[in-house]
C-alpha cells in the first residue's frame, strides 16, 4: 500500500488546475460516481497512454496517421494558402508536422493545452520538425471559451486540427457546442480538420479498450494513484478492477473502475464508500458513422466538404468548412 501525500506538498509539475480538482471531487461524491476523462492525463496517464497507441488492439491511432500519409496533399488542398493552424489538446506532433510540412504557407501554428509541460513538449517536437514556422502556443482549457493570440485573432482563414477522435470523449451535445465555439471563434472562411472513430464490431471495440497486455488497465487505474496523490486519499488500486464495455445502442465504449468488495476510501478528509461492484465511470468514448457525424456538425454550423478513411472503415477523417 502506497503512503498518502500530505496535501500541502502536491506534485507540482502536472497538479491539476482548480476547476479539474473540483470536478475530480465533486464527481467521486456523485451518484453515480464518475470522474472527469481529462484527469487521466498527468505525466504518467500521458506516458501510458502512448503506449496504448502502440498497442497492436488499439487501431485508432496508426489508421488515422495512415490515412493522414495517404492524403496529407489532398487535405492540405482543403486548407488552403497562409492558414492559421489550431490544435486545441496537441499530441505528440507526428501527424501535426505530417500536415504543416505539406501545408501551402501556413501563417502559424496554434498549440493549445491546459498543461504548461505538455504545452512546451509539443511546442518543442513541432520546432524541431518545423524550424521555419511560427509558433504561437496558447495555455488555455480548450473545452472552454479561449481567445486566439494576439495579432492573429482577425486572421482571414482559421482552421482547427482536433485528430485522434478526441471528440469522442465528449458527449454529443457537449461535442456540438463545442465544435459550435469553435465554428464562431473561426469566422466565416474556417476551416476544421477532424479525426473520428467509427462505429465497427463490437469485439474490434472491446479489445482495443481492454487489451491483452494490461496497458490500458493500468491507464485507468491511474487514477486511483492520482487522486492519492493529490487529494491525499488512500485508494488501494488492487482492489478495484478495470471495466470496459461497449454500449451498442449509445455507440461508446465506456471505461470504469469497479470496486472488488464493499469499502470505504478516504479522499479529501472524507469518507467515500463503495458497494462491492460499484463502479466510478471514467470515459466515454463515443463511435460516430461517417454520416452520424457530419449531420451533428452541421447543427454546429459546419458543413462537409471532403472525408477520408481507410479499407476497413475503422477510422475516418473529415475536412468541413463554415
Ligand atoms: C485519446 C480520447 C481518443 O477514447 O480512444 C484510449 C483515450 N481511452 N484507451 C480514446 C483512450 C482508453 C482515447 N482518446
Amino acid at each position: 500500500q502506497q503512503s498518502p501525500v500530505s496535501r500541502q506538498r502536491p506534485a507540482a509539475a502536472d497538479a491539476a488546475p482548480p476547476a479539474l480538482r473540483q470536478a475530480v471531487l465533486d464527481g467521486l461524491f456523485a451518484s453515480p460516481k464518475h470522474l472527469p476523462s481529462a484527469y487521466l492525463y498527468d505525466a504518467r496517464g500521458s506516458a501510458l497512454f502512448e503506449r496504448i497507441c502502440e498497442l497492436p488492439e488499439y487501431y485508432p491511432t496508426r489508421t488515422e496517421l495512415a490515412i493522414l500519409r495517404a492524403h496529407a496533399d489532398e487535405m492540405a488542398g482543403c486548407i488552403g494558402d497562409g492558414a492559421v493552424l489550431v490544435e486545441p489538446g496537441c499530441g505528440a506532433g507526428l501527424k501535426t508536422c505530417l500536415l504543416l510540412s505539406r501545408m501551402h504557407a501556413p501563417r502559424a501554428y496554434v498549440p493549445i493545452e491546459i498543461s504548461a509541460t505538455a504545452l512546451q513538449a509539443s511546442v518543442q517536437a513541432v520546432a524541431g520538425r518545423c524550424p521555419k514556422l511560427a509558433i504561437r502556443p496558447l495555455q488555455a482549457d480548450f473545452t472552454r471559451a479561449f481567445a486566439l493570440p494576439e495579432g492573429l485573432a482577425g486572421a482571414r482563414r482559421v482552421v482547427f486540427f482536433f485528430p485522434g477522435s478526441t471528440i469522442g470523449n465528449f458527449d454529443p451535445q457537449q461535442a456540438q457546442a463545442l465544435l459550435a465555439r469553435w465554428r464562431l471563434l473561426g469566422g466565416p472562411e474556417a476551416g476544421l480538420l477532424i479525426g473520428v472513430d467509427l462505429r465497427k464490431d463490437p469485439a474490434v471495440l472491446q479489445a482495443a479498450y481492454d487489451d491483452a497486455q494490461g496497458v490500458t488497465a493500468a491507464f485507468n487505474l491511474n487514477l486511483l494513484l492520482r487522486v492519492n496523490r493529490e487529494f491525499g486519499a488512500d485508494f488501494d488500486p488492487a482492489s478495484f478492477a478495470h471495466v470496459a464495455r461497449y454500449d451498442e445502442a449509445r455507440g461508446r465504449v465506456e471505461m470504469h473502475l469497479q470496486s472488488r468488495k464493499a469499502q470505504t476510501v478516504r479522499v479529501d478528509g472524507q469518507a467515500l464508500r463503495f458497494a462491492d461492484g460499484e463502479t466510478i465511470h471514467t470515459e466515454n468514448s463515443y463511435k460516430y458513422t461517417p454520416d452520424g457525424f457530419a449531420a451533428m456538425a452541421r447543427q454546429a454550423g459546419w458543413q462537409e466538404a471532403a472525408r477520408w478513411s481507410d479499407d476497413a472503415a475503422r477510422f475516418g477523417v473529415q475536412f468541413l468548412r463554415a
